[in-house]
């Protein structure tokens, strides 16, 4: 039996000394290189006994080995599970209890923090570093550049990524080796990807955008990625000459745009430039087009379904919108309540159907029945209406969440630690306008007993908690917050009042 996602996305290029990840140094590995490192990680997975299906986390830095870990997880039938290098102890604890991982990859600094929680849970800890050693590396050094793909199928899962809930409980959504492999083959034709594509790539690989969007498309291509840390101006704008596309989430866009040097000269020669995560506003679709003269391909996805909708390629890509249902790809605007389909034109909840959705939520069977309609549709949470053109337009979310520099945030997770904080009796936390990131987090807190509350001393304390960019970046405190009849606190009312935070 084969392994349905290594031999699609790897297996292909044993042998070829073409470029593959060129780092920011301009460092070239080939896609034989890479594939060599990834046998010798393979063979490291093994040694520490991780057996087909295992968890294996990792929160390490972007590096060509981090990438080649992915790959080494795939090659060797394990379930890949990264987690952001923003998360702190306190959190990284969570997802090690929940997910049960025979092996856990951190960076050298987290070391002593983590050795806890993998000891308590009987995992192996070991070290890979940003720049490529660690103990990991070192145990692989000595293995063989040959490793015997273990067979996995379509149903197998690949990876799971953890998405926090309206609860404040992150769930691990799993995804099999034909999820991501369906919609990575219907990426690649769509946005016409091709072996002489070189993406220049500054996203995080430790979610869906920046792993398998952007990761497995040029895999599969064959072609080269520009694979830079982390997203810095200066090193794009030197990058963007030898770039044929580009990936990003809003906030590159807007940051390029904010930077004289970013001129219409500079990107005459790329192909494509793709956003996603988050909404693109239309001002700076339309500023980026009036630059450049290119326009930016809007698309959407989850975590839970991958990429789902698609501004064209060829077609007309409209400001606004995020396109049509990429192919094989089934969806509904519907009443959020019943399920029922409504009239094109109308605006419901975005469902969905297709290979590219998810097998459920790890060990949460009742959560998973919960966000599926009898008929198998997938619930979003977004809400969307489909104009007379047959382009989605996502208008808002039924889900109480903040997307901020294209990361999530689910409010519920902030307003449980905030309450549990001396001296606080409730709090509100919404997400308002923000020039660099969209959304912004900002918390509106209630005294217990009408007490003044340091502020700055409560963001302080939370600091060990909660990745940063979950944090509140101002706390309001208030004397009461506002509630509707029924007693449900009015966020509206409160993202109306403080929306000039940031302006
Ligand atoms: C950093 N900070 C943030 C964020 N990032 N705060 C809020 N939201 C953020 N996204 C904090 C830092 O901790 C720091 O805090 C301060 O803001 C300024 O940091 P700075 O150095 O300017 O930020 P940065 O390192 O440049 O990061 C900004 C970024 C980054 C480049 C926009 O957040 C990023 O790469 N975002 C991409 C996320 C992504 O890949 N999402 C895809 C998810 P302080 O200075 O106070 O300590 S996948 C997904 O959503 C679906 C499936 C989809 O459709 O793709
Ligand atoms: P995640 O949980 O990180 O997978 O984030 C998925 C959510 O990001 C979706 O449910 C949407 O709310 C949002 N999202 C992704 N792409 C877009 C987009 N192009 N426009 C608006 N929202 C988006």
């Amino acid at each position: 039996m084969a392994n349905v996602l290594y031999d699609a996305l790897f297996a292909p290029h044993l042998g070829k000394q073409t470029p593959f990840l060129i780092d920011a140094n301009g460092q070239v590995t080939t896609h034989d290189a890479f594939l060599k490192i990834v046998a010798r990680f393979a063979h490291a997975i093994c040694a520490k006994d991780v057996q087909p299906g295992d968890r294996i986390v990792a929160q390490v830095a972007k590096s060509t080995e981090a990438l080649a870990l992915y790959a080494a997880s795939v090659q060797s039938g394990a379930v890949f599970l990264p987690l952001n290098t923003a998360y702190t102890a306190k959190e990284i604890a969570y997802f090690v209890e929940d997910a049960a991982p025979k092996l856990i990859l951190c960076d050298d600094s987290s070391y002593d923090a983590l050795r806890g929680i993998a000891a308590s849970t009987g995992a192996n800890l070991m070290t890979l570093d940003a720049d490529g050693n660690g103990s990991f590396p070192r145990a692989a050094a000595g293995q063989s550049d040959f490793f015997p793909t273990v067979a996995r199928s379509a149903d197998d899962l690949a990876a799971f990524l953890y998405t926090s809930g309206t609860t404040g409980r992150s769930k691990g959504a799993m995804l099999s080796h034909n999820n991501l492999l369906s919609n990575a083959t219907v990426l690649k034709d769509y946005w016409h990807f091709t072996s002489d594509d070189c993406l220049l790539h500054a996203l995080p690989i430790f979610h869906t955008h920046g792993l398998f969007v952007g990761s497995n498309v040029s895999l599969l291509a064959g072609g080269s990625v520009i694979f830079l840390p982390s997203f810095k101006t200066d090193d794009m704008i030197a990058n963007l000459p030898k770039a044929t596309a580009m990936m990003g989430v809003p906030t590159f866009y807007t940051r390029l745009l904010d930077d004289d040097r970013f001129t219409g000269e500079l990107v005459a020669h790329m192909r494509l430039f793709v956003s996603g995560s988050a909404p693109l506003l239309a001002e700076t679709h339309k500023e980026f087009e009036t630059r450049t003269g290119h326009r930016i391909l809007e698309r959407y996805g989850m975590t839970e379904t991958n990429m789902i909708t698609s501004n064209p390629y060829d077609g007309p890509r409209r400001a606004g919108t995020v396109g049509f249902p990429l192919p094989g790809i089934d969806i509904r605007i519907a009443e959020p309540d019943t399920g029922a389909k409504l009239p094109q034109g109308d605006i419901g909840v975005v469902e969905l159907k297709g290979p590219n959705v998810f097998q459920g939520y790890w060990q949460m069977p009742e959560k998973t029945k919960t966000e599926f309609r009898e008929d198998g549709y997938f619930i979003t949470g977004d809400m969307g209406m489909i104009d007379d053109q047959g382009y989605l337009q996502i208008v808002g979310r039924a889900k109480d969440l903040i997307i901020s520099g294209g990361y999530n945030i689910y409010p519920k997770e902030v307003e449980i630690l905030l309450d549990d904080q001396d001296g606080i009796k409730e709090s509100a936390v919404i997400g308002v306008p923000h020039p660099d990131f969209g959304e912004a987090v900002v918390g509106v807190i209630v005294a217990e007993n009408g007490k003044a509350i340091e502020t700055s001393k409560v963001l302080e304390t939370i600091r060990q908690d909660i990745a940063r960019f979950k944090q509140p970046k101002q706390l309001f405190e208030v004397s009461e917050l506002p509630r509707n009849t029924m007693g449900k606190v009015q966020k509206n009312v409160l993202r109306e009042q403080y929306k000039n935070t940031f302006s």
